[in-house]
């Protein structure tokens, strides 16, 4: 039975050139997979996750677009599309065996994680779906160029009619990220090119199952500007004129565009998996009749376009280069185990050097934290116009033409109130309510050269950008080897002492995030240190999270003066916020505060505590500790989190072993209870240290 149809008949329209060339694309990635399946088998590779079925669409998508000028966020099946943009097979298989020079990541991420600086191919991580939002960023950006001349100019390698190309297969596309970013990427219009490459299965998990009526692409019609194509992916000619159409479309900032491309996936979904434990032999050999390759090849035939012989010589021709490329990359060597902490962070910009380091110039009254927040964020946005501001509620008004009737919002603690009034709807903007979406949009913006500094309204609801944040804007210059990195802010209000902000308002949780590695945490206790830790935030070259205890945000103790528009203070530094002999008492956040409270009282009993605000928890002081430790041989560590798994469990960890030597008495920690923070303040009090509790726990302290 001839597997040719209408649109392969419709070919003619297609040149004989770009079908055979196409041809050899196909047919090089199946012989790729083929090749690594043996490698893994033979235990030379790790892992293997084939594109066996989705080579057709891969190729005539990647042939409407342009490398190393539109931005891509492929996903593992892309494997076709990556030869085609201009990955070779020897980059492939130096994937396959972990080489250290992988161009992809070094030989940090499995096979199929693609990557390419020079391609713009931005590396990929594993979790399903995480790369739509950043797509949908990195448009954001290119449309951001567009009305930020100055940014487009500064960041460079910006095209008015650039496009960001994502695929996802059909099981993604139940991720709730995948419906956040057509939500925004449809209502700014941005040029985002969708390719679902749906192989009726996510593992074994048919599609009927994973989306409501089988059909991704009826689901998404009603979209608005999206425009919604569906094709068969194994039919190149009609997969050709799909991929056109949409990249016109984008290119032509229509809005953005998706393709439903149907296609199969005989080779199970990895080398881990058996598909016959789940597919029966007629749905596997009915597959098999839309190979691709076999469809591709017998066009060709049935045209006359090329001879047996011809396509003979074509595929021995690639036999060639795959087993030089294989012989290469198997005498490749692994990179020096002592090199695995490199790039975790930017290897050029330390926060924590003297350049972080500038004196404060000061001006006028004191103003608290919020005003000294939002006077730090008016200077980096006049100083750098890729200083891009959005969250839920942080503009001002989001209707422009309301904006000179009314005082503006500027979030719902103000602490961004008049930034987009002073630099337009462009820099400063309200997001929708999806965090994972503004983590990972401004994920994909920073990777273009911006630097998003974005608000969580409260960090008791950062979680739904955990994935975001833990898996994607961390790991990515560590699993590109250096080739990509965004560094950006996220900014979140946290912590209680609110006196009726129960659980969802009042939630600490930094140890959480200061356990991730390659992230930058900052709590700053005071107005004048919320000001220059946060330009050191926006200047520093890692993502920063920036934690600001909202209880202290209008208290008049804390209070400062403006100190000029350079004033920073790099990470790591503690504040000596009283000198003692008796104990030291580590601290940061709300409780700094609390801490000086007990002063008195503890003073009037000859206590004498030295009181030390980390302001940057990691990375933290560890010196001053160190050295307050060793003169006062006492210590209490005072957070706000829970006790148990807390801040306070590795400080107290690293003291009991590298200084037990100066301890006259246990360490000791003084922090929340293992319970959540309730409405009323009585209990909120019950829950949270008290500075009566600080009293106490440096008493004992002192009379150990
Ligand atoms: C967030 C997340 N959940 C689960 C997994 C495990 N996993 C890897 S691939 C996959 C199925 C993906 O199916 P689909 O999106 O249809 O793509 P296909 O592999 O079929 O091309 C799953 C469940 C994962 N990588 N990430």
């Amino acid at each position: 039975m001839s597997t040719v149809t209408n649109h392969e008949v419709k070919a003619t329209k297609l040149t004989k050139e770009l079908l055979v060339d196409a041809y050899r694309m196909v047919y090089m990635s199946r012989r790729v997979d083929d090749k690594e399946i043996q490698l893994k088998r033979q235990n030379r590779a790790f892992f293997q996750i084939s594109g066996v079925g989705h080579e057709t669409i891969g190729v005539a998508a990647a042939l409407h677009l342009k490398a190393g000028y539109d931005w891509f966020y492929p996903y593992y099946r892309d494997r076709a599309l990556c030869l085609q943009l201009g990955v070779t097979p020897y980059d492939m298989f130096l994937g396959s065996v972990g080489a250290q020079d992988d161009p992809a990541s070094g030989g940090r991420q499995m096979p199929s994680h693609w990557s390419s600086k020079k391609l713009h191919i931005v590396s990929q991580s594993s979790p399903t779906g995480t790369q739509i939002l950043q797509a949908v960023g990195a448009a954001e950006g290119s449309q951001y160029f567009e009305l930020v001349k100055e940014a487009a100019e500064l960041a460079k390698g910006f095209h008015a009619d650039e496009v960001v190309y994502v695929s996802l297969g059909d099981g993604a596309s139940s991720e709730g990220e995948f419906w956040e970013s057509l939500n925004w990427a449809c209502g700014r219009r941005l040029p985002v090119f969708y390719v679902v490459e749906d192989n009726g299965y996510a593992i074994s998990v048919p599609v009927d199952v994973q989306t409501a009526g089988g059909s991704i692409s009826r689901l998404v019609k009603s979209f608005p500007h999206l425009l919604v194509l569906e094709c068969d992916g194994t039919d190149f000619p009609e997969s050709y004129e799909a991929a056109g159409k949409a990249v016109e479309y984008v290119r032509q900032r229509k809005g953005p565009a998706l393709i439903h491309a149907h296609v199969i996936r005989p080779y199970s979904h990895s080398l881990s998996d058996d598909e016959r434990l789940y597919k029966s032999d007629e749905v596997r050999q009915e597959e098999a009749r839309r190979d691709p390759l076999t469809r591709l090849a017998n066009l060709l035939r049935q045209e006359e376009w090329v001879s047996e012989k011809a396509l003979k010589e074509i595929e021995a021709g690639v036999d060639r280069e795959i087993r030089e490329a294989v012989d290469q990359a198997l005498a490749a060597e692994p990179a020096p185990p002592n090199t695995v902490l490199r790039f975790l962070c930017s290897p050029t910009v330390d926060p924590t050097s003297s350049q972080f380091d500038q004196p404060a110039k000061f001006h006028g009254e004191p103003k608290t934290m919020v005003d000294l927040i939002n006077a730090a964020l008016r200077d980096e946005m006049a100083r750098d116009p890729r200083v891009v501001v959005f969250g839920e509620d942080v503009a001002d008004c989001s209707h422009e033409n309301e904006l000179p009737k009314v005082k503006g919002k500027g979030g719902v603690f103000k602490v961004t109130h008049g930034l987009q009034r002073h630099f337009g709807s462009a820099r400063c903007y309200n997001s929708h309510l999806a965090e994972a979406s503004i983590v990972g949009r401004a994920m994909g913006m920073a990777t273009r050269g911006l630097k998003p500094v974005v608000e969580i309204q409260f960090f008791d609801y950062i979680w739904p950008a955990m994935m975001q944040i833990r898996d994607e804007a961390l790991t990515l210059r560590w699993r590109s080897n250096n080739d990509f990195s965004c560094p950006f802010v996220i900014r979140a209000p946290i912590g209680g002492y609110l006196a009726g902000g129960a659980i969802y308002h009042s939630q600490s949780g930094e140890s959480i995030f200061t356990h991730l590695p390659g992230l930058r945490v900052v709590m700053p206790a005071t107005a004048l240190d919320a000001n220059g830790l946060l330009r050191t935030a926006i200047r520093c070259d890692d993502p920063v999270l920036f934690l600001e205890p909202k209880h202290l945000y209008r208290q008049t103790h804390n209070r400062a003066p403006y100190p000029g528009r350079d004033y920073m203070i790099p990470f790591g530094k503690a504040r000596l916020v009283q000198e003692g002999t008796t104990l030291t008492i580590v601290t940061y956040g709300s409780l700094v505060h609390l801490a000086v409270q007990s002063l008195k009282p503890l003073e009037q009993e000859g206590i004498q505590p030295e009181i030390l605000d980390l302001r940057s928890l990691n990375p933290y002081d560890w010196e001053l500790i160190a050295a307050s430790v060793k003169k006062t041989n006492r210590v209490l560590v005072l957070h706000e989190d829970n006790i148990s798994w807390g801040y306070g469990a590795e400080i107290a960890a690293r003291i009991a072993d590298e200084l037990f030597e100066f301890l006259d008495a246990p360490v000791r920690r003084l922090a929340a209870k293992d319970v959540y923070v309730p409405y009323h303040p009585v209990l909120e009090d019950a829950v949270l240290p008290q500075p009566a509790d600080i009293v106490r726990a440096a008493r004992a302290l002192a009379s150990y």
